[in-house]
């Protein structure tokens, strides 16, 4: 079992409006509302791809009666606690003729510590039947910035894998608990390890020595260019296929789905690093954030091209 964690779940907008202009009034051709935040993604793409699925966080009010009605429709079980807030709307506004896309992502509601406590026994309950418990995406106000950290030891002391996919100050005091697998960008290792990446060696540096502070697998998104990842003291540079991107948003959750799902089969990490990319690009080829096709998810995987770095 694979429990997806999304502590700040939202309703996804995706708009598609040909020449988007600020100050001026646009009307929405193409319109896909979705349940979305991170984890939310990584559930459904997880589930598309045969893992077994359960999608918990906090949801609240109409929106997240929304989001646990569609994750059902989706085939997905929600075990989400409920809260009095309304959960976010995350819009983004894809203008394909411009090629931008623009996120406005809401805060969501507030957490009390009632709650916060009430998730971590949740989480407790779910990581002892689970043999991986992936948390994505921003903290809602209310949770301390090491709430992470919280999860990521209880999910350690009932003997699954934690991977941790968040940023900022979330992710700084979620390295402290170990977890087994974190996804910074190249600027969040910066400010993890406190020193600039001038070249790609540094990164290889910066990523060694956070395996050898404890993570077992790092990986670092270099976009459309791939990944670097660190596996258990190995370095690996992964090339992702190129494609014509229709929506980009929700790549990032696909690859940790593809990774969930590889790493629970027993995989090696090369197969799951080729899954991983496959899946985080065929997202790409998607208009709804967090979704694929696996016939583009098996055709992309034959064009992953993996080097170990000595
Ligand atoms: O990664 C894409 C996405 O999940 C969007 O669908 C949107 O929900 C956003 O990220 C939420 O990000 P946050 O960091 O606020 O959890």
């Amino acid at each position: 079992m694979i429990t997806t964690v999304t502590l700040n779940a939202a309703i996804d907008k995706t708009y598609f409006v040909e020449g988007f202009e600020l100050g001026k009034v646009s009307r929405v051709g193409q319109l896909i509302s979705y349940p979305g935040g991170k984890g939310v993604n990584v559930a459904r793409v997880a589930h598309l791809l045969g893992g077994s699925v359960q999608a918990a966080g906090f949801v609240g009010g109409s929106n997240g009666q929304f989001i646990e009605r569609e994750l059902e429709k989706q085939g997905i079980r929600s075990e989400f606690v409920r809260v009095e807030g309304e959960s976010r709307l995350c819009l983004n506004i894809i203008d394909s003729a411009n090629h931008l896309s623009t996120e406005l992502l809401e805060p969501g509601p507030e957490i009390s510590e009632l709650q916060a406590e009430e998730m971590k026994r949740r989480i407790r309950e779910l990581a002892a039947g689970s043999g991986i418990v992936a948390m994505s995406g921003s903290l809602p106000k209310g949770l301390p910035s090491s709430f992470y950290a919280e999860l990521i030891e209880i999910v350690r002391e009932e003997g699954a894998l934690a991977i941790l996919d968040a940023s900022g100050d979330a992710l700084l005091h979620g390295i402290q608990a170990k977890p087994f697998m974190i996804k910074p960008n190249e600027q969040e290792v910066e400010k993890l390890l406190g020193k600039k990446l001038e070249q790609e060696s540094d990164l290889y540096d910066s990523i060694h020595q956070l395996m050898r502070e404890g993570i077992t697998c790092i990986v670092v998104s270099l976009g459309a260019n791939g990944c670097v990842a660190g596996y258990d003291g190995s370095l690996y540079r992964v090339h992702a296929p190129r494609i014509e991107a229709v929506n980009t948003v929700g790549c990032g959750d696909s690859f940790v789905a593809g990774m969930a799902v590889s790493l629970r089969r027993g995989d090696s990490i090369e197969d799951a690093l080729r899954l991983a990319t496959a899946t985080g690009t065929a997202n790409a080829l998607m208009a709804e954030a967090g979704n694929v096709r696996l016939e583009d998810v098996a055709r992309l995987q034959l064009e992953v091209d993996i080097e170990a770095i000595i």
